[in-house]
């Protein structure tokens, strides 16, 4: 099972603006503003409201810079079945989060606190990683450096964060349809998504 989440920094000058969860998945860390993209929604539409719900401010510029695909390794584990049906039922029960990650520098309103998210804005020498999601630390400076990319990782479950395996690299641009499309244009050889790849 597949569920599509976004994910928004704002950074204007040296500063970044960050949200202590209060509940549910990530509480007690340090993260951006995000949540699950509803029906009929769009990515960018999400992103957008999730940042007016979770930070009381307007995004004016939206852009896409990351997807990043989250699995845990504990949640698609059975040990009461056979091997056989054990894979079949990691295969069922493997949840994917696809996690669309947004940079913003310009919002209009000064961040509120909601009951979800705490806001504060951070010095970007101070980011206070060792309070966030143990992937933010590979990806955050390449957000902030204004590059794009794509990755994967793989946490040992979703209380710990531990990574167990995780992939990152820079890409060019995104297609439609998120990793899948990403997938799909590749095995076209349609468009390239390599850095070390000459551009068509
Ligand atoms: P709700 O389910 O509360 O939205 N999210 C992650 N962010 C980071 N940096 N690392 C992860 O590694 C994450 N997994 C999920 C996506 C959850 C919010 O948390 C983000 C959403 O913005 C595992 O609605």
């Amino acid at each position: 099972m597949r569920k599509i989440l976004t994910l928004a920094i704002i950074h204007k000058g040296n500063k970044v603006l960050l949200g202590l969860k209060k509940r549910g998945f990530g509480m007690g860390r340090w993260n951006g503003f995000g949540g699950k993209v509803e029906e009929n929604e769009t990515i960018e539409a999400a992103a957008k409201r999730e940042l007016r719900e979770e930070a009381g401010v307007l995004a004016k510029d939206l852009e896409r810079r990351g997807i990043i695909e989250f699995e845990f390794a504990g949640n698609s584990f059975d040990a009461t079945l056979s091997s056989a049906k054990a894979s079949a039922s990691r295969q069922d029960k493997l949840e994917t989060l696809e996690v669309h990650i947004f940079y913003c520098s310009d919002i209009e309103g000064e961040p509120q606190e909601s009951e979800e998210m705490r806001p504060q804005w951070f010095d970007i020498r101070e980011i206070p990683f060792s309070e966030m999601w143990a992937d933010d630390q590979h990806w955050l400076p390449m957000a902030l450096a204004g590059k794009r990319f794509r990755g994967k990782f793989l946490f040992d479950g979703e209380k710990s964060n531990k990574i167990i395996t995780y992939s990152l690299e820079e890409v060019e641009a995104f297609v439609e349809g998120g990793m899948e499309g990403m997938r799909r244009a590749i095995a076209k050889g349609g468009e390239s998504f390599d850095p070390s790849e000459p551009k068509k």
